[in-house]
């Protein structure tokens, strides 16, 4: 697909996907690196208990439905952040300097649930509405066992949806969207194979359900971009600072330059888990 193709489809969709952007010794690797991290070798996550070393693989990992800020624990996930493939289709949609400030490793063994209806911009505002994730499949990501749902199109009115709590037992603990001018029979099941990537912009309504597999995982990684021209308020600015000047600095440049370099960078966020249900999910 040529750069024109690509922007055409992502502009009328709100998503894309890229087949087989990383190869499957990459996602080898990345698996890998999914345990040593739910296993605590790479550095403290909050809200994980500490695993014992007799405890399987398996034990371990099914101890997380998603872990926050994983680019901070392994260098590995942030090179991956960084995988040229997906900063290549980045820098095509959103211009030449990108950054990227967030990162989430989901592991969602059978049982965990999905993620309710919810536009990332709802969590993450940017100033431009140039936020735009990458949802990297390291398991075939199928509709038994969780994959990403979308509602085509529903970026384009450029609308924030409103937001509440919810008790559906299929969602974990994040606040849907409701109020929306589409239906669940509007959604589409984005199933990809391990390797490939959904691209997809900030304001696309986005859900997945519960992984109904008789047993096995459907781990992602899903790293957030934007352009690096946008301020971004997000969180409590640091106190003096008006909402206007807001700027959220634990970012990783990934294409081009940083026009705020010289603020500089700090560290704001730590590596935590997802709660899978009860309460105090912020994205
Ligand atoms: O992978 C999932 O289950 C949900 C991910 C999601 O909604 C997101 O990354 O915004």
């Amino acid at each position: 697909m040529t750069d024109i193709d690509l922007k055409t489809q992502f502009e009328r969709d709100g998503y894309l996907i890229l087949e087989h952007a990383l190869n499957l010794g990459e996602v080898g690797k990345l698996v890998d690196e999914a345990v040593r991290i739910c296993r605590g070798e790479l550095g403290d996550i909050q809200g994980a208990l500490p695993a014992a070393s007799a405890d399987s693989d398996d034990d371990v990992l099914r101890r997380f439905l998603c872990i926050h800020y994983p680019h901070k624990l392994s260098g590995l996930v942030l090179a991956t952040m960084r995988h040229p493939l997906i900063v290549s289709a980045l820098t095509s949609l959103i211009g030449p300097n990108v950054k990227a400030m967030q990162s989430m490793l989901f592991i969602k063994s059978e049982g965990e649930p999905g993620q309710a209806w919810h536009q990332d911009e709802m969590f993450i505002p940017t100033r431009d509405r140039s936020l735009t994730a990458a949802w990297l499949a390291l398991d075939d990501a199928t509709k038994e066992n969780g994959c990403l749902w979308v509602l085509p199109g529903s970026h384009r009115p450029g609308v924030l949806y409103p937001n509440r709590e919810h008790d559906d037992p299929r969602y974990d603990c994040t606040v849907e969207s409701y109020d929306f001018p589409y239906d669940d029979c509007d959604a589409v099941p984005v199933e990809i194979g391990a390797g490939s990537v959904v691209v997809f912009n900030g304001y696309l309504l986005h859900k997945s359900l519960p992984n109904t597999s008789r047993r096995g995982y459907r781990r992602a990684l899903v790293n957030h971009y934007m352009s690096a021209e946008s301020l971004l308020p997000w969180g409590v600015p640091p106190e003096g600072t008006a909402m206007a000047q807001a700027d959220f600095r634990d970012i990783v440049l990934v294409a081009g330059t940083d026009p705020y370099a010289y603020k500089g960078l700090q560290e704001v966020r730590r590596p935590r888990i997802r709660p899978n249900r009860d309460g105090g999910c912020d994205k």
